[in-house]
């Protein structure tokens, strides 16, 4: 008698645990991939054929697909300073891709994302590329590095400095560079050569990756990189083995969160260097797709999440864990270096059925593939036309951990938590695209101000979305943006002109 009470006891506790109810109500694990220089049309579920990314694409299919989820900007530095701190980096001064130098960007006081998930009671940690400046200027790479992530809401971290093309090339965690040397001490300078160190203008001879545009200044592991760098031989990474040591390193936090820390929820923030340039893919990677370098290092990043998504199924983790993609700016072929990216693209769309690319106003400067995956309470194989930005993540997270904004906080985020769950089909009222010009998306329509740059970035071969009178685009019927109709709109022009000031102005 007693042992059947027991039996009944127990498997009401089970049914209890295992129901979705009692597993939504636990704050979910969030797991941020945010991908450098991926475009709308790299992954399989997106569209692409010559580079197979089955494990982006269980995403897909264990959740949600958007057609129209946007990086705040169609560059790196202000795409991350507006997801990290909730607000267009266009309003403040000194947001534009951020030299290798670059003091931190975002001030210490500053709450941002990680700290309001800090706050809720998370642990969080970002590994992967950083590119918001360190320090507060002239800063010494042998000493203890401050500020930095730490400062800004993250428990660990393990970063890439600045990209992967700047110097210095070394991982820098917690606060010191990893392989520091006191016999070797590291120099970066941005002006001019230091030593002799070879470069890639002076010894080309030297290079087993040539430089395009840019590029031609200090060696490391046979490519030459933005910027100068002396010394710190032990600490600079080996390109070819990136992906796997940001993954191990990834993969190293949750297990250890999970011995350690596993009544608290986690914040991953796993910022690849891949797909940008220099694209060097581990050998077993390397000839995986006909696209070239370039491909082979989407293969090596689909790699990548699918090793993190092993790694929460182990840990039996999966079903409670927030697993978001996306990517920082659209795509690039040719962005310095002669990977061949350009040549072996055929009839690859790496913005799908958008126009431009990285840098540029038109739509895939921004749109970028965004796959979000919680199955406890995102239901499997839906997509949503809903128009999400990365700027709305601060808002949306404190909204799904109850976690309050403080004053002043993330202005320009909104809570997105029912267009995520897939219960608003609409998301954002508008949003405002950052390139060279400002862009202003409401509903179908798109605006972009007037600008003077020029129409081609020659170097890159992207069409800016410059032009000196403004654009008026119809998405919804005409998304690759080939017919102006501002001409035959002005009503409508007039209309976004003003919510675009007001919004400047707000
Ligand atoms: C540009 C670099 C480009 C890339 C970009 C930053 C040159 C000629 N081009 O200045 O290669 O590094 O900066 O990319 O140096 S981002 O994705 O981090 O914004
Ligand atoms: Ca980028």
């Amino acid at each position: 008698m007693r042992a059947s009470w027991w039996l009944i006891g127990a498997s009401l506790t089970v049914a209890v645990l295992i129901s979705p109810v009692f597993l939504a109500a636990a704050p979910p694990n969030i797991v941020l991939i945010y991908v450098d220089d991926l475009g709308y049309g790299d992954l399989g579920c997106t569209g692409a054929t010559a580079v197979a990314t089955p494990n982006i694409d269980r995403l897909a299919e264990e959740g949600c697909r958007f057609t129209d989820g946007h990086s705040a900007a169609a560059t790196c530095t202000p795409s991350r300073y507006a997801l990290l701190t909730g607000e267009y980096a266009w309003r403040k001064k000194g947001t534009g891709i951020a030299p290798g130098d670059a003091s931190s960007i975002i001030s210490a006081d500053r709450v941002t994302l990680a700290t309001i998930l800090q706050r809720a009671g998370y642990r969080s940690a970002v590994v992967g590329k950083w590119h918001l400046g360190l320090g507060s200027g002239n800063l010494n790479w042998n000493r203890p590095i401050a500020p930095g992530p730490l400062d800004l809401g993250f428990d660990e971290s393990f970063i890439i400095p600045a990209t992967g093309d700047r110097v210095p090339c070394v991982y820098v965690e917690g606060r010191q560079v990893v392989g520091l040397d006191r016999e070797d001490p590291i120099q970066v300078s941005f002006s001019g050569p230091l030593d002799d160190e070879p470069t890639g203008q002076s010894h080309p001879e030297l290079l087993k990756l040539k430089w395009d545009h840019g590029h031609n200044a200090t060696i490391v592991n046979g490519i030459s990189r933005i910027g100068f760098m002396a010394g710190g031989q032990r600490a600079r990474w080996v390109d070819e083995d990136m992906a796997d040591v940001l993954t191990a390193r990834a993969q190293k936090f949750i297990e250890q969160h999970v011995s350690n820390h596993h009544q608290q929820p986690f914040f991953l923030f796993f910022s690849t260097h891949d797909v940008h340039v220099p694209r060097v893919p581990h050998p077993r990677f390397a000839g995986r797709s006909p696209l070239g370098a370039r491909g082979d290092v989407i293969a090596q990043l689909d790699w990548c999440v699918g090793q993190l998504l092993a790694t929460l199924e182990q840990h039996r983790l999966s079903r409670n864990t927030l697993v978001i993609l996306t990517s920082d700016n659209g795509p690039v072929l040719n962005d310095g270096y002669q990977d061949e990216a350009a040549e072996r693209n055929g009839e690859h769309r790496p913005a799908g059925r958008f126009r431009g690319g990285k840098y540029s106003s038109f739509e895939a400067g921004t749109r970028v593939p965004l796959l979000v995956r919680w199955p406890v309470r995102i239901p499997a194989r839906t997509t949503s036309d809903a128009l999400l930005c990365q700027i709305d993540f601060l808002a949306t997270f404190a909204a799904l951990t109850g976690e309050a904004i403080p004053e002043g906080c993330g202005p320009d985020s909104r809570n997105l938590l029912p267009a995520l769950l897939g219960e608003d089909r609409n998301g954002r009222e508008h949003l405002v695209q950052q390139a060279g010009a400002l862009s202003i998306r409401q509903g179908r329509w798109k605006m972009i101000e007037p600008s003077k740059g020029p129409a081609l970035n020659r170097q890159v071969n992207i069409e800016t979305g410059n032009l000196g009178q403004v654009q008026l685009y119809d998405l919804t019927a005409d998304p690759g943006e080939t017919r102006n109709l501002a001409a035959a709109e002005p009503a409508r022009v007039a209309e976004l002109q003003q919510l675009l000031d007001q919004i400047r102005d707000g």
